[in-house]
């Protein structure tokens, strides 16, 4: 069985909530805290150099990490979580897959952790990155056309993907504010009765 390294609500319920969806099984290991040096970032560091969670041991040992390409791995099991192939549908689900982790996700690496990059002015790179991810949300809102997920009835990792941002910064109620269809479609998917139990773990509901 395959091993999800994270933190309950942290990037690791990304991978987690996916993995429950396609209804593929892994055991979770906590390694909270691992962002400061001890015990829980040297079992972090030893399989992935960037020390990030999810961090995913595989079934035959090996290591797998990037939410995107875990999203890929699961798309080979179960296709039917991503729009059809030949669709239009499928190429905007690519693209908006691709985005959220090249434009977004970095957002937090450089916000979460400022006086790594700059000594001067930390809280100046903070919040010029979190002004930065709110113009991406919105621009993502307005790509968000289809109800009740982003592709419509089709349900895709995708959705999942917007459901656990949107428990991080900027925080529900500037989504509820500004990026009404990311919020609709966090709100579908957090209504599904098969993802509960991984959604509470993650405290996402
Ligand atoms: N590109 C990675 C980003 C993962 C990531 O940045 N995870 C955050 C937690 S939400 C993290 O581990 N941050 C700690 C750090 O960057 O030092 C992915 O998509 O999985």
């Amino acid at each position: 069985m395959l091993t999800v390294y994270g933190v309950p609500g942290w990037g690791s319920a990304i991978s987690e909530v996916m993995l429950t969806l396609a209804e593929i099984p892994y055991q979770f290991e906590n390694v909270d805290g691992f962002d400061v040096p001890g015990p829980q970032q040297e079992t972090l560091l030893a399989m992935n150099p960037l020390c990030q969670v999810p961090t995913i041991k595989l079934d035959d040992g090996s290591i797998m990490t990037e939410t995107a390409a875990v999203a890929l791995i699961i798309l080979d099991k179960r296709p039917d979580l991503a729009p059809a192939e030949g669709t239009a549908e499928r190429q905007q689900f690519w693209r908006l897959l691709i985005w959220l982790v090249a434009n977004v996700y970095p957002t937090f690496t450089y916000a979460d952790y400022p006086e790594r990059w700059v000594q001067e002015a930390p809280q100046q790179l903070r919040e010029n990155c979190v002004a930065y991810r709110k113009f991406l949300y919105v621009w993502l809102d307005g790509q968000l056309q289809a109800t009740p997920y982003a592709f419509g009835e089709t349900l895709t990792l995708l959705d999942i993907y917007i459901c656990i941002v949107r428990t991080w910064g900027p925080r529900h109620a500037w989504f509820a504010e500004n990026t009404p269809r990311i919020t609709a479609i966090a709100d579908a998917v957090c209504a599904l009765p098969s993802l509960q139990t991984v959604l509470r773990n993650n405290d996402i509901i």
